[in-house]
């Protein structure tokens, strides 16, 4: 294969990062990857990425930002695919990834707020989600079935946050979604998946959510 030099520029707890660095490891492709410190980002880094958000992808220091994006063109520049062959499955693997990111989105809303009612509205929004998710999933060990697709490396950093999460704070609407539960077992065993975060990250990831202002780190600490 003759790929551009690659390096992802990174933020080690970031779950957009994850789901690149999964992509890099699913297709073996060779890589750097660079952790940066989100709250004094190096000068370089304005220059490489418009919203100053990462992860950022450098194609022999050319920049790729926006994780899927980044996703989709490691998965184009190299043989095989992380996407189903039929162009309607493919269609809603990208339907549910979307979906994957709003679950994300009210996830740093339960991760930060400081307001108890907008932890709770929070919590209700996010059991629906998994409540659909639940109705969605049709085939094991992982979403498609037996191969591991783009839509299982958006889901693994949701769950393996979830993870951390859980030692401190019960969520309810955990015990009716078994099949999401099988799902999240079998990513979170995946090689690619256990790779994709620094060894600390359990650590690492407690102690950023115990340092925010709000009511998870409110249980957390209690
Ligand atoms: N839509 C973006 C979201 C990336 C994102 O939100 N990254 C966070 C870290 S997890 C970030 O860089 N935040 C820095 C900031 O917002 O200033 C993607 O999929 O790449």
């Amino acid at each position: 294969m003759n790929l551009p030099r690659l390096k992802l520029v990174s933020f080690a707890l970031c779950p957009y990062v994850q789901r690149a660095r999964i992509t890099l490891l699913e297709k073996e492709i060779e890589h750097e990857i660079e952790y940066i410190d989100l709250n004094a980002p190096p000068p370089w880094f304005f220059e490489v990425s418009p919203l100053e958000k990462v992860p950022v992808l450098l194609a022999d220091d050319r920049p790729v930002f926006e994780s899927m994006v980044i996703c989709e063109y490691l998965d184009e520049i190299t043989p095989g695919s992380l996407h189903p062959e039929d162009a309607y499955a493919r269609a809603q693997n990208r339907a549910w990834i979307e979906f994957g990111n709003d679950i994300l989105g009210h996830s740093y809303t339960l991760f930060t707020t400081g307001e108890e009612r907008k932890f709770k509205q929070t919590v209700a929004v996010l059991a629906d989600r998994f409540d659909i998710l639940e109705e969605q999933l049709a085939h094991r060990p992982y979403f498609n079935g037996k191969a591991f697709s783009l839509v299982d490396a958006v889901y693994a950093p949701i769950f393996r946050a979830y993870e951390v999460m859980n030692k401190y704070f019960e969520f309810d609407f955990l015990e009716d979604i078994p099949a999401v539960l099988q799902w999240w077992q079998a990513l979170l065993q995946r090689a690619s998946v256990q790779q994709s975060v620094p060894a600390d990250y359990i650590p690492e990831m407690t102690a950023y959510l115990k340092r925010q202002d709000s009511v998870l780190s409110r249980y957390m600490t209690a």
